[in-house]
């Protein structure tokens, strides 16, 4: 009897599967394995608030697709993108019925920390690897053995900009992040060096994440007088920040705003208009990198989306994409959970970002920070790199 794809599910539909499988004297995994696709279940919020980061990290996943070919080590790469709209339950619903019903092999995603939290346990308990594209509370890779991250962490990108804040003229700070796992990563990493360095900080905001209004926090921030304000948002949301900081007048008080470089995403940067000019933030990608490889992914990528700037959400989806067929290559094809993860510890590769590399013990990149300045180049907005901190590990790692 010949295994085809098709007469497997078909028998697997059956009661007899199993007895069928045990009288050849095959184990049932090992016939499973004869399957010639590896099916990546990506969940996204495609609706709702967050819907900018979905829409990126698709588009972001497709573009790796669209260079290397859906084929690798002998298998057909099977893409599935799936809406959880943003709400962690239906995430975690989405998760179950990937793995259980829909044979999924790797788990891809997860666009705010709360859908990442609720998710991990079903990683833990299908042994299926679960790639973290975008958020980027630095315990999310501790929350399953089956999680690993190709985005970044708040105290990767916060600590960077401490650092360069107290070593360029800036004294007092007051921050201001979202009310959420993130906010307290980026907000505690920021004090700590900053601090460290010899920086006051005066106070510290945090705004709540659903339906911000972020007037009365700027308003506490401008009696302040503060040299700068540390923002951290998550992406997308920067573009309602900079219209109240703009309406508030701090740019003009005087105020300089720096932060991670959600505040302002490449998706958004350019429609901000000249309030954005002279931020400083500190960020794993800015479509403004020169090297070739991200000059071609830019322009492919806005290419294949209507015009749309791939933004960071968009690299770390392409390295998502990029860590799963890396790992498969060196499995030779075998997409079991454990294989999987195994063969992705300590992989490194050239991303458009830069080098990078999963740290074997934290499942967490080891990727460059670059200080970007927000210019006009070309007649449009853009974060442009002024500095760079080279192969930075998470931090809040390496602290424990
Ligand atoms: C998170 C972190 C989400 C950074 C973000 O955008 C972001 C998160 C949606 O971990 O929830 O820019």
């Amino acid at each position: 009897m010949t295994f085809t794809r098709r007469n497997l599910f078909a028998l697997a539909a059956t009661a007899s599967f199993a007895a069928t499988l045990a009288g050849l004297g095959l184990p049932v995994h090992a016939a499973m394995a004869a399957d010639d696709t590896v099916k990546i279940g990506m969940i996204q919020p495609m609706t709702g608030p967050f819907a900018s980061t979905g829409v990126e990290a698709v588009a972001g996943a497709k573009q790796y697709i669209a260079d290397h070919g859906d084929t690798v080590a002998g298998k057909k790469i099977e893409l599935v993108v799936k809406d959880d709209t943003g709400s962690p339950n239906e995430t975690k619903r989405i998760a179950q019925e990937l793995v259980v019903n829909e044979g999924a092999d790797v788990l891809m995603g997860f666009g705010l920390t709360p859908l990442a939290f609720a998710t991990a346990p079903i990683a833990s308990q299908a042994k299926v690897p679960m790639v973290v594209t975008a958020a980027a509370t630095s315990s999310i890779t501790e929350k399953s053995p089956y999680i690993v991250r190709t985005s970044f962490t708040l105290p990767q990108a916060s600590s960077a900009m401490g650092e360069w804040a107290a070593a360029n003229g800036i004294k007092s700070v007051v921050t201001l992040v979202s009310d959420y796992a993130p906010g307290k990563d980026a907000q505690d990493w920021f004090v700590k060096t900053f601090e460290d360095k010899g920086g006051k900080v005066v106070e510290q905001l945090t705004v709540p994440l659903k339906n911000p209004d972020f007037s009365p926090f700027l308003q506490r921030v401008a009696d302040n007088k503060p040299d700068a304000v540390f923002v951290f948002v998550p992406a997308g949301v920067g573009a309602q920040f900079m219209k109240q900081f703009r309406e508030r007048g701090l740019g003009d008080a005087g105020i300089k705003l720096i932060g991670t470089g959600d505040v302002v995403d490449d998706q958004i940067v350019n429609d901000m208009g000249d309030v954005a000019l002279g931020v400083v933030s500190a960020h794993h990608y800015t479509a403004a990198l020169p090297s070739d490889m991200n000059q071609k992914f830019v322009k492919d990528f806005k290419a294949a989306n209507g015009g749309m700037r791939p933004n960071f959400m968009a690299v770390g989806a392409y390295d998502g994409m990029a860590l799963v067929y890396h790992a498969l290559e060196k499995t030779g094809g075998d997409a079991s959970g454990e294989a999987l993860i195994e063969a992705m510890k300590g992989l490194s590769w050239e991303s458009p970002r830069g080098p990078v590399s999963i740290d074997p013990d934290t499942r967490d990149m080891v990727q460059n920070i670059y200080i970007d300045r927000t210019e006009k180049k070309d007649g449009e907005l853009y974060n442009v790199p002024i500095d760079t901190v080279e192969n930075v590990k998470d931090p809040a790692k390496a602290a424990k």
